[in-house]
């Protein structure tokens, strides 16, 4: 049987529709995937996995899917072994520090002693070591911008794209941990015609991108 490239894309959220759109232009096409957790292309030996953007990178680190399309603040904040090949240009946004609008943020020193909400633990800690402050980091999985609000943070560490979820709720933006857009990540160990089906797939993604640009 003819191998064929297994990819995790997000099952729906903000990539889903870049993702599949990058993939159309590539020239592949995915049929409805909405309501199916997986489908094939009929024009490429390419299987096509819709999961949650969080078991991405662990999918492809097992080996479940040998690449997949995720952001980088999910790559990094969940530091498995994959490895990114491409970056992709969409999906683009920031990880970044807000406070109240009124407080007086004076730099990463603010932060001492202070409580941080966030979704991303592992990321926010990262920052704090590399800045030799100790901080309350309070782990939530949504909603984290109304902390702050309902005194139970000093300060979100949470996605920023044009800023108005952070505005309406009172908050700035004053740090930025992390700037992010969406990769290609891949398995370590692929075979040899895996590879080269990755190599195909990589090679209609870079002419994509420069008829873009
Ligand atoms: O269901 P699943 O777990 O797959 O999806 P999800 O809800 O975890 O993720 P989703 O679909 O919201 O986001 C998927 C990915 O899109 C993220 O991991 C980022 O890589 C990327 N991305 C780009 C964003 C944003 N921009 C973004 N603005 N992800 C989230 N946001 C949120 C942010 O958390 C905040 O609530 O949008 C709000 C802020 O937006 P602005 O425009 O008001 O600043
Ligand atoms: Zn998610």
């Amino acid at each position: 049987m003819d191998q064929k490239l297994r990819i995790a894309i997000q099952k729906s959220g903000r990539l889903y529709d870049d993702s599949v759109k990058l993939l159309k232009d590539c020239g592949i096409d995915v049929k409805n995937g909405i309501n199916k957790l997986r489908t094939e292309a009929e024009n490429f030996p390419l299987e096509i996995y819709f999961l949650r953007d969080d078991d991405i990178p662990q999918y492809v680190e097992d080996g479940v899917a040998d690449i997949g399309i995720v952001g980088e603040n999910v790559v990094f904040e969940k530091n498995r072994r994959v490895t990114a090949v491409e970056p992709l240009g969409f999906g683009k946004c920031r990880l970044s520090i807000a406070v109240g609008r009124k407080d007086d943020y004076t730099g990463p020193k603010y932060l001492e002693g202070k409580r941080i909400a966030t979704s991303y633990p592992v990321l926010v800690q990262r920052f704090l070591d590399d800045n030799g402050i100790r901080a309350e980091i309070h782990e939530i999985s949504g909603s984290v911008e109304i902390a702050p609000g309902i005194g139970l943070a000093d300060a979100i560490v949470d996605l920023v794209s044009s800023g108005s979820t952070l505005f309406m709720n009172g908050l700035k933006e004053v740090d930025t941990v992390l700037k992010s857009q969406a990769v290609l990540i891949r398995n370590g160990n692929l075979d040899e015609v895996k590879l080269a089906l990755l190599e195909r797939l990589l090679f209609r993604i870079r002419s994509v991108k420069k008829a873009k640009n």
